[in-house]
């Protein structure tokens, strides 16, 4: 983009309300950034003005401006009275002219004179409290500048009994451009509303504001797509894994499982690292002793039978199968004849001819070898936390303080076509990566199954 709006000033904004509704919160939302200024439980957080930008192709649109909670608007009301009798035009700035150095409102002239300089307001609101006096007031503070004003009703979740009440009452304010935001719990469509209050006020800069939205809006679905195929790549790359047992220079079984178990771990912390990349999310944002990530990383190990209670699967298959060796194998043996091997899905009938893909297998079954894979549950783990994980970042503010919650059961069923799945990368060594020396050429029927794995986690 090299055109004259690229020159243009970016818009500013104000985000302005009484102390502790959330206003550092929405700037970290908006600007996609877990680290902006200071979020805490008590009031009077914000000291000092501070600014950041809502960039488009590295160009800034908005520029946007936090500000120190109003903590005494019924005080600052009556001391502008006071100052600046009505009628005056620029009241506000008579009033900051006036106001003497060592006076109890400073915090609030800091507002007032970003106020003064930005093109549009937005009042951030706690809707869990009634519309009290105070609210009044500083909404008739804010009014003096005369600026576009935007109400911005945070605290949805809790709140939602008064949010009517809220409307109504801004609407008999005169204000009926409200927004419902809640900067905990990250919705695109309220952001995308916010943006579209935002462009309705300021019709000079419509164009800006579309673009603004436009890029969200494919930002927003560029990261959904590819968290997804994330997800989809490794669920493939792990069911297509085959690790030779003796193929390391005769080490000890307990070390060759331990070998596979990282392998396939790394595999996932490295899906992890990308989908809080994705999402913009630092690895040390989602911390706690409530799990279940930690700096980047599942807290619960992969191969630990706890998960299975997490996730409501049954360890059923492990006693089943008398061949298994700890939690997360298969083994097949070569001594067991093709009949094991078939266990694979599919091989039954297999041919010499037939068996390129197989040949390490099928070797092993000359030699006596074993080959181990990852079993079922194993990979249904792996799908169903990266799941939750992709689920709940889609709906994570930059905002949020408290942990995810996988206790809470909400890890769903598996789609339809699993088993189809599972079986058809079983047979597939070649698409997995973590297999050495396969050809890793992207088969046209490895991107298809990506894209239909991808596809059910929508
Ligand atoms: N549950 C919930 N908590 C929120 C929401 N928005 C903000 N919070 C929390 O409310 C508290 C205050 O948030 P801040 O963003 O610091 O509020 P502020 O308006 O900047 O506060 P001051 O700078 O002190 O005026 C923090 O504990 C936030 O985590 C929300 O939508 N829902
Ligand atoms: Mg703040």
């Amino acid at each position: 983009m090299t055109n004259a709006a690229d020159t243009e000033t970016p818009i500013s904004i104000a985000v302005v309300g009484h102390s502790n509704t959330g206003k550092t919160s929405l700037l970290r939302t908006l600007l996609r950034d877990s680290r902006f200024g200071e979020v805490s439980a008590s009031p009077g957080t914000t000291r000092h003005v501070e600014g950041g930008s809502i960039l488009v192709a590295g160009s800034p649109i908005i520029d946007i401006y936090d500000t120190p909670g109003l903590e005494d608007s019924i005080g600052l009301l009556e001391a502008i009275e006071g100052f600046v009798p009505a009628g005056e035009r620029n009241r506000l700035q008579l009033f900051l002219e006036q106001l003497p150095d060592d006076s109890p409102f400073d915090q609030e002239a800091k507002v007032i004179r970003q106020l003064l300089k930005d093109d549009l307001v937005l009042y951030v609101i706690d809707i869990r409290e009634p519309l009290l006096g105070k609210y009044i007031d500083e909404l008739k503070i804010i009014a003096m500048a005369a600026k576009p004003v935007i109400p911005v009703l945070n605290f949805i979740a809790e709140g939602s009994t008064r949010l009517t009440s809220w409307q109504q009452q801004l609407a008999d304010l005169g204000l009926h451009a409200v927004v419902r935001f809640d900067t905990v719990i990250f919705n695109f469509e309220d952001e995308r509303r916010l943006y579209l209050k935002i462009q309705a006020m300021l019709p000079g800069k419509h164009d800006r504001i579309q673009a603004l939205i436009d890029d969200r809006q494919r930002q927003w679905r560029e990261q959904v797509e590819a968290a997804r195929r994330a997800i989809a790549n490794l669920l493939i790359e792990v069911a297509a894994f085959r690790f030779s047992t003796g193929s390391n220079g005769g080490q000890s079984m307990a070390r060759e499982k331990e070998y596979f178990h990282d392998a396939i771990r790394k595999a996932e912390q490295h899906t992890v690292g990308l989908l809080l990349g994705l999402f913009r999310f630092h690895p040390d944002d989602i911390k706690s002793e409530q799990l279940p990530i930690r700096d980047g990383y599942w807290s619960l190990d992969l191969f630990d039978r706890e998960n299975l209670k997490t996730f409501g699967l049954s360890a059923g298959s492990y006693a089943a199968k008398g061949a298994a060796i700890g939690a997360g194998i298969d083994v097949f043996t070569g001594g067991l004849s093709l009949g094991a091997a078939s266990a694979l899905g599919a091989l039954a009938g297999v041919t010499w001819g037939t068996g390129r893909r197989f040949r390490n297998e099928l070797a092993n079954l000359v030699t006596g070898r074993r080959f181990i894979c990852a079993d079922d549950n194993t990979i249904k783990i792996l799908f169903l936390r990266q799941r939750l994980l992709y689920e709940s970042l889609q709906h994570r503010g930059h905002a949020a303080q408290q942990q995810l919650d996988l206790a809470s059961g909400a890890a769903g069923a598996l789609p339809d076509h699993w088993d189809q799945w599972l079986k058809q990368a079983r047979q597939h060594p070649e698409w997995s990566a973590l297999n050495e020396g396969e050809d890793k050429e992207p088969a046209k029927a490895r991107e298809k199954l990506v894209a239909d794995i991808a596809g059910a986690l929508e």
